[in-house]
């Protein structure tokens, strides 16, 4: 079978970059310069070029606004469509609350405009897709291809297979939630999955070997722009 390869790069969105993101992460900005550079299609022969984006309604039911309690908490969230475990309770999940971010049609929302930029001006011959997440009120998202309960899919897994895409590349913020879910999401859709970690940056970047881990464990391999030369 012919090698396919996608770049998939995940939420360059200003409320994710320092200074003024409302969730900025640490040096968010450092990777965009690289990632600008990936868009060189005569150097980098990608079969396609996808751009997500967190695209939340401003009563998102991830924002600690939304409780009354402080961003970065954990809270446990009810099963949208109210689904019960065996013993007849809804199911729940924990997860971790944020300070607003990435409403839609805002300024923290808007994807870096160097980046978007260049983006728009790939070659026209190479399909690129903008694929936004987090727009159902009532659930989480970080994963670009479904929603954190698995019950709501988004557009990227058939536009991948439409194009018999085979290989998928990760890159972009924030390698402990988006970019993490994402690639779990894109190996169990069946597609060889990757990080280019060095074009990445994380929430937390003080656990890094566990997430590392949770990358690998999966069977996600974690690349250096090295390996590259293999997949294109
Ligand atoms: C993200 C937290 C909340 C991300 C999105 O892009 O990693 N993190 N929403
Ligand atoms: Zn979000």
């Amino acid at each position: 079978m012919t090698r396919k390869t996608a770049l998939v790069v995940v939420d360059l969105q200003e409320d994710f970059l320092p200074s003024q993101g409302s969730l900025a992460v640490a040096e968010g900005r450092s990777i965009i310069p690289l990632i600008n550079d990936l868009l060189d299609t005569q150097k980098y022969k990608w079969n396609a070029i996808f751009a997500t984006q967190d695209w939340h309604p401003a009563n998102h039911c991830s924002f600690a606004s939304q409780h009354g309690v402080e961003p970065f908490s954990e809270l446990a969230f009810e099963h949208p469509t109210g689904e019960k475990d065996e013993h007849g309770n809804i199911k729940t999940q924990k997860q971790v609350v944020w300070p607003d971010h990435c409403i839609q049609n805002s300024l923290g929302a808007s994807i870096d405009p160097l980046f978007l930029g260049l983006f728009n001006q790939i070659d026209p011959n190479i399909p690129r897709f903008v694929v936004r997440k987090g727009y159902l009120q009532d659930r989480e998202y970080y994963s670009c291809f479904k929603d954190s309960w698995k019950l709501h899919k988004t557009e990227i897994e058939d536009q991948l297979k439409n194009l018999s895409i085979t290989d998928v590349v990760f890159v972009g913020i924030a390698y402990d939630y988006c970019v993490l879910n994402s690639a779990i999401d894109c190996l169990a859709s069946g597609f060889n999955t990757y990080v280019l970690k060095d074009y990445t940056k994380s929430v937390s970047p003080e656990n890094i070997n566990k997430t590392d881990l949770s990358y690998t464990e999966g069977g996600v391999k974690i690349i250096s722009v090295n390996d590259l030369k293999n997949l294109l």
